[in-house]
């Protein structure tokens, strides 16, 4: 399987909040070396750099107002003399004016994310310009003829919707990769998110559309991140009614009622036969995961990646989340080599 991987991650490392304190985020740059070091020892394939791509393309899941913020907000951040990094700080929760962009950078990082958990870096729109590109020159070369393909996304992307950072998503790599497929000649893109968390940007972003199905096993809203999305309920709206399909699992998950959950996603995908599958690939429901609350093992990730193999699509992998470190590498790759029958 190729694998696309750039450097260019490494420009980006935000802070959050953890417990009242400034602390550095827990999606931090040795996620990707970890795991690019695991693709090279197991030998899984070519490590390709991609290539650049027209910030058009991410405009086509993201409006062009909110890329361009993202494109801008170091600078407009820095003009007022900060040096340290921006975090949003105030929000335009329920009956607050969603109807006016606010000029100041301070308004402008609240109105454009739904949490502190995306600082503003000086490197941050290059790190997920650059993750963006891998996503879209894996897909490239899914729709070439390469049975699957792995982009070593970081930042990742699933919490980001058409107008909202969060969640350290910035640019939604998945479902930008998704729309390039659709733009380039697949009919039916089904997205399937097994990170720990729901994402509710994807989900966000193809909710009325009957063209992109969204699929995401996930921690039980009621008590994980993002809490405001992701219960079984949401099931599409308008033309996309019956595409979107949340299966929210309790706190404590092992691998019994995943695989069943797993099994339940893969009947639906098979029903869906769609041209292209996009696996939004988090491996924070590891057992030791230190934000996540699923119970899987190392060698559960095989099995997973064998199930997936098994529905024969064309598969771009997305890396999205997964933050115990030293196993992070392992698991992704247990994951790949599993669906490649290896
Ligand atoms: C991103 B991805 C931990 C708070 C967690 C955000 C989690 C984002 C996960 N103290 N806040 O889906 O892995
Ligand atoms: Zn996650």
């Amino acid at each position: 399987m190729l694998t696309f991987y750039s450097d260019t991650h490494r420009l980006h490392h935000g802070s959050e909040l953890k417990d009242g304190h400034l602390m550095p985020c827990f999606e931090e740059p040795g996620r990707a070396d970890t795991i690019l070091q695991r693709v090279l020892q197991s030998q899984l394939g070519t490590v390709l750099p991609g290539q650049a791509f027209d910030a058009s393309c991410y405009a086509r899941v993201h409006s062009a107002r909110y890329v361009r913020f993202l494109q801008q907000a170091w600078d407009e951040w820095q003009a007022l003399g900060h040096q340290h990094h921006a975090l949003p700080l105030v929000w335009p929760v329920r009956d607050l004016r969603h109807d006016i962009e606010p000029q100041h950078i301070d308004g402008k990082l609240g109105f454009y994310a739904m949490d502190a958990g995306v600082a503003i870096t000086p490197g941050t729109w290059a790190a997920v310009s650059a993750s963006a590109n891998l996503a879209l020159s894996g897909m490239q070369a899914v729709l070439g003829g390469e049975q699957a393909a792995f982009a070593l996304c970081r930042p990742p992307g699933h919490h980001a919707a058409a107008e909202y950072m969060g969640g350290y998503c910035y640019l939604n790599n998945a479902a930008i990769a998704a729309q390039y497929a659709r733009d380039h000649g697949a009919a039916r893109v089904a997205v399937l998110d097994i990170d720990f968390h729901h994402g509710n940007g994807t989900q966000s972003i193809f909710y009325q559309r009957s063209d992109v199905q969204f699929i995401s096993l996930h921690g039980d809203p009621l008590v994980s991140y993002p809490y405001f999305s992701g219960h079984a309920d949401e099931t599409g709206s308008g033309d996309g009614a019956g595409y979107n399909l949340n299966l929210p699992l309790a706190h404590g998950t092992a691998w019994d009622g995943y695989q069943v959950a797993l099994a339940h996603a893969c009947q639906r995908l098979q029903a869906y036969r769609p041209d292209v599958l996009v696996v939004s690939l988090g491996v924070d429901t590891f057992k030791d995961d230190p934000i996540s609350h699923f119970l899987l093992d190392s060698e559960h990730y095989s099995r997973i990646g064998a199930m997936l193999g098994a529905l024969g699509l064309p598969t771009l992998f997305v890396m999205e989340g997964g933050y115990m470190v030293d196993a992070i590498g392992s698991n992704t790759v247990n994951v790949l080599a599993g669906f490649s029958g290896q």
